[in-house]
């Protein structure tokens, strides 16, 4: 169970958090969500197929993605986020490795905060966290969204993933964070090539032994093209939906997706046979 200004969140079924980002440039839905009142209808209509969460965030993490200015991500998230906010009831996370950002956010209506960095970019984060008594997710990352995707190394990727994330639950518990507010996720295509993403989505169960829940992000992304010879993003729903089964199978608690009402069908179906 996530206990959320908004509720509570709880994780005895899969929750689907639905992805919106205000955002002119993101790999999937760049510049759809960027005007707040097509956002809001978006967010409805993804709370209407299944959405328990929503995640809301105004930097593409796309590789090569250069960072964007505290000012323009703040620019271009809070009027998404107070629209979206006066649309649906249900959490909403910020997407944001800037305390500054998440802060406003926090202000302006989100319940929780997703920081790709897992606290490591800005040092205010997990105080933050802590202060406002909100949950966080820890996400996986090797190197910067700039770079990460030119030589992705590991000696063994899953251990290396595993105890990087329990060093951070670690980082979060030390800040303050109640141990069940923090959410962690092995950060599938942040960098990682086509078989790291593999080998994680195969033992995920290593990383659910952590004993915190787990949110996994396979939604449109490039390692799908990878597998599926170079398919655009607008192509990868099945690749997506063979990924996210796999997911749930392997403990998976909350999956990050685009496209809601298509994986409300997959989760129920692998639900059903990870249950059985
Ligand atoms: N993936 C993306 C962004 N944020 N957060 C978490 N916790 N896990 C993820 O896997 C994750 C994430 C990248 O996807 P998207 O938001 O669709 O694209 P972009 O970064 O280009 O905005």
């Amino acid at each position: 169970m996530l206990r959320t200004r908004s509720g509570a969140l709880p994780l005895d079924r899969v929750v689907l958090v639905g992805i919106l980002n205000a955002t002119p440039d993101s790999f999937s839905d760049g510049g759809v969500h960027l005007d707040p009142a097509r956002a809001a209808a978006a967010a409805a209509e993804m709370v209407a197929a299944g959405a328990r969460m929503l995640d809301v965030g105004a930097e593409s993490t796309r590789p090569g993605a250069v960072p964007v200015p505290a000012e323009e991500e703040r620019r271009r998230l809070l009027p998404v986020l107070r629209a979206v906010r006066d649309a649906v009831g249900v959490p909403i996370s910020v997407d944001t490795t800037k305390a500054d950002v998440a802060r406003r956010a926090l202000e302006a209506g989100a319940d929780l905060v997703n920081d790709v960095s897992a606290g490591r970019f800005d040092p205010g984060m997990l105080p933050l966290c802590a202060a406002s008594g909100v949950p966080v997710v820890l996400m996986h990352m090797q190197g910067t969204p700039a770079t990460m995707q030119q030589d992705p190394r590991y000696t063994d990727v899953v251990t290396e993933v595993t105890e990087f994330l329990a060093e951070r639950a670690q980082a979060a518990a030390e800040a303050g964070v109640a141990p069940d507010a923090i959410v962690l996720d092995p950060g599938i295509g942040f960098g990682k090539t086509v078989e790291h993403n593999c080998r994680l989505l195969r033992r995920l169960d290593l990383i659910a032994a952590l004993g915190y829940p787990i949110l996994v992000g396979v939604s449109r992304k490039g390692f799908f093209g990878g597998l599926l010879g170079g398919r655009g993003a607008e192509a990868r729903l099945h690749g997506t939906a063979a990924a996210a089964a796999l997911a749930v199978a392997g403990g998976a608690r909350l999956l990050r997706v685009h496209d809601v009402g298509a994986m409300r069908d997959v989760v129920a179906v692998a639900e059903a046979v990870a249950g059985a």
